[in-house]
């Protein structure tokens, strides 16, 4: 069987002045511990490395660059790097990349146990507004700070199976998860920053923790596939995110779940096989799929 055991390293709050080498040292911290628990691969938040920017509205250009990695690893993430080769675990990290062609993504890797960067994603779904908005108690600039991610939505080999990363909003389309069922994608790995709090429809701000759960206990059952979703939460710069990150079996269950909306490091055991429960069954794509009636979701 192709079974292992995957951490979910949930962070809590970045603040705006906490230098990459503090959020890194948290993050080795995190590695060990899933290590020790016996973890192959250990999911850290999106925009691991900082505190989430998008909320406030940048003018400045050098102001605005110092959020965004130019290079990866680099001397401030290199320890993360060295660690995981040391103890031969994988890793997946969420962070701002500002490419040498001077463009910018909202990115997440999966680096294997020897170190190595093996796959990489550029988010596709970037939610929130391009404008500052005065009007709103923060802001959610991610259209302003990011371009849609140019790298399609791959999988890759790693582990014995087929991985495959999204990141947080991406977490809510169900093409998403499609795209990535259709490539093979055995475990879906991915990071989020979730306000609490949504200011145009406040109404909602009870249901963010069951969105959070749906949208992830869907995407893995409707494929069949495993799913990791790791938060930075608690309050941070005064905005609240929600935790609650999880792992979700093939089934929908959630099979572990964090507590606190601190740094938490949770644990579960994936078996790979178990994806065929869904896949040979309910979801047969090559059976069941009736892609001639789905015209409409490629029509822009
Ligand atoms: N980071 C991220 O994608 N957050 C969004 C917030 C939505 S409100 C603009 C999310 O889908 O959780």
């Amino acid at each position: 069987s192709r079974k292992f055991i995957v951490a979910a390293a949930q962070m809590g709050p970045i603040a705006a002045d906490e230098p990459r080498t503090s959020a890194v040292a948290r993050m080795v911290a995190m590695m060990r511990e899933a290590h020790a628990r016996g973890a192959r691969l250990v999911v850290f938040p999106e925009l691991a490395l900082t505190s989430f920017f998008p909320r406030w509205f940048i003018e400045d250009r050098d102001e605005l660059a110092r959020w965004y990695e130019t290079e990866m690893p680099s001397p401030e993430t290199r320890p993360l790097f060295d660690e995981a080769a040391r103890l031969g675990i994988g890793f997946h990290l969420g962070y701002a990349e500002l490419t040498p062609e001077g463009r910018f993504f909202n990115t997440a890797i999966l680096v294997d146990e020897t170190g190595v960067i093996v796959g990489k994603y550029r988010k596709i779904h970037l939610p929130g507004h391009r404008e500052n908005e005065p009007w709103r108690p923060f802001q959610h600039l991610e259209k302003r700070y990011f371009e849609k991610g140019d790298l399609g939505f791959p999988v890759f080999d790693a582990l014995g199976g087929r991985l495959a990363m999204c990141i947080c909003n991406d977490r809510r389309w169900p093409e998403t998860w499609r795209m990535l069922g259709l490539g093979g994608a055995e475990l879906v790995v991915l990071g989020y920053n979730t306000p609490l709090h949504y200011p145009p429809a406040p109404e909602h701000d009870h249901l963010q923790y069951f969105h959070n759960d749906l949208s992830v206990q869907a995407g893995a059952y409707q494929n069949g596939l495993w799913a990791v979703a790791t938060a930075k939460a608690g309050r941070e710069e005064g905005c609240d995110l929600i935790g609650g990150s999880l792992i979700v079996a093939p089934t929908g269950e959630i099979v572990a779940r964090t507590v606190t909306l601190a740094d938490e490091v949770i644990t579960a055991t994936v078996d790979l096989d178990r994806c065929a429960e869904i896949r040979r069954n309910i979801f047969d794509f090559k059976q069941h799929r009736q892609p001639a009636d789905y015209a409409a979701l490629t029509r822009p």
